[in-house]
């Protein structure tokens, strides 16, 4: 199978994706809860898995008795044993219990945010007992519905304070983690804070340590809202800053649907894998959804599957494009090179500037310069549809 997907290709699954039971605001579970223990079994059923992440919750309930929780540990730990499977990422559940309502880093309750900076403390303990050297942040519940009850900039703040005590914290443990932020617009707050990938890259430059933070963008966070996801994660590559990425899927403007990584958004997926494959990212490749409410156990072993699946038939369509070649013909057309141009205004000087005033540019025959974009665009769906 030329598709088939291996541990070298650092795709991870999450014991609340997988492991996910089919609730949803209307309904109850239609799947029944497996142990951790059995989530990685059913993971290790699948091949070319890389890893399983978790929040600190998915693994040892927030509730569970410390004879309880080390039974879950071992059982987990002979588990990743006998599958192979790695543990690359850690991260907190801040959103679940009722006492983070109205947020965690950002609560109205200067409690209830030192509780959370050490729930945090003591998950970034749990995630380096299993060896996760990337932390995600989601701060599901760091938002409002309603203005009047939080100040925003306060808000930006309080965040700010918890992730320097935070990252401090990681690194006098030499836990050596990397932060991962992870946007989203809403759900389940009416509005969150940092509500896309790049309000993460603007925050990050304020830290006390911004070499160890970077963001953890969602296709289907960034769908939410509307926007390319494509050029959102291009941004945080750019930065050198994409730590992370979890990929799924979901129409545009619709609720938070966790749909399989290319279910949905064909062209956008092709893109995303496109600058993934052209840029080299070889960091984790994370399926942060879920299977239909519909399926059964063996379901998600074909949505798992299929995930990754998706992902090596798209790199093979990435390959195609970049040695087609009418398509990187109509590539050197469109890019006009201009030695003389390039010069003037590659490095400012004030020769070049006064070059630059003096210069005379042609403007109605450079606008008749042809761009068959039309053409380029339908060969992509050529080659995406295999015609
Ligand atoms: C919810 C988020 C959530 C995070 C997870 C990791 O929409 O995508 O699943 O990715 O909590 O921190
Ligand atoms: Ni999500
Ligand atoms: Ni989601
Ligand atoms: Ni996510």
């Amino acid at each position: 199978d030329p598709f088939a997907p291996k541990p070298a290709d650092k795709f991870t699954f999450g014991l609340w994706t997988v492991g996910n039971p089919g609730a949803d605001p209307f309904g109850g579970p239609t799947r029944e809860k497996l142990e951790p223990a059995k989530i990685v079994e059913l993971l290790g059923d699948v091949p070319g898995v890389h890893g399983v992440n978790f929040h600190d919750n998915d693994l040892i309930p927030i509730d569970a008795t410390d004879a309880e929780a080390n039974q879950i540990k071992k059982d987990f730990r002979k588990a990743l044993k006998r599958t192979g499977l790695k543990v690359p990422m850690a991260t907190t559940d801040l959103f679940r219990d009722p006492v983070f309502k109205d947020g965690a880093f950002t609560s109205n309750d200067a409690e209830i945010r030192a509780y959370a900076v050490q729930k945090v403390m003591r998950a970034m303990e749990l995630g380096a007992e299993f060896g996760a050297k990337t932390y995600v942040f989601w701060g599901g519940r760091e938002g409002a519905e309603s203005d009047a009850t939080k100040d925003p900039v306060v808000a930006i703040k309080r965040m700010r304070e918890a992730i320097d005590f935070l990252c401090q914290y990681s690194i006098d443990r030499k836990f050596g983690y990397r932060f991962a932020f992870e946007a989203k617009p809403n759900e389940p707050r009416g509005h969150i804070y940092n509500a896309v990938t790049g309000s993460y890259l603007a925050f990050i430059q304020t830290l006390k340590h911004p070499e160890m933070c970077g963001v953890n963008p969602e296709m289907a966070h960034e769908h939410m809202a509307g926007l390319n996801f494509v050029h959102q994660v291009a941004a945080a590559l750019e930065a050198g800053k994409l730590f992370h990425i979890d990929l799924n899927d979901q129409e545009f403007g619709r609720f938070d649907q966790d749909y399989r990584f290319g279910s949905i958004s064909y062209k956008h997926s092709f893109f995303l894998v496109k600058l993934l494959v052209d840029y080299k990212y070889d960091g984790l490749k994370h399926f942060d959804s879920h299977a239909f409410r519909q399926s059964n156990y063996d379901d998600v072993k074909a949505f798992a599957r299929g995930s990754m699946r998706t992902y090596k038939i798209l790199e093979h369509k990435v390959k195609q494009f970049n040695k087609d070649k009418d398509i990187q013909k109509l590539l050197r057309q469109i890019n006009r090179k201009s030695k003389a141009a390039e010069q003037l205004v590659s490095k400012y000087s004030k020769s070049n500037a006064n070059a630059l005033l003096e210069r005379e540019f042609d403007r109605k025959k450079l606008a008749e310069r042809p761009l068959p974009y039309e053409e380029l665009d339908q060969r992509v769906f050529d080659l995406m549809m295999g015609v």
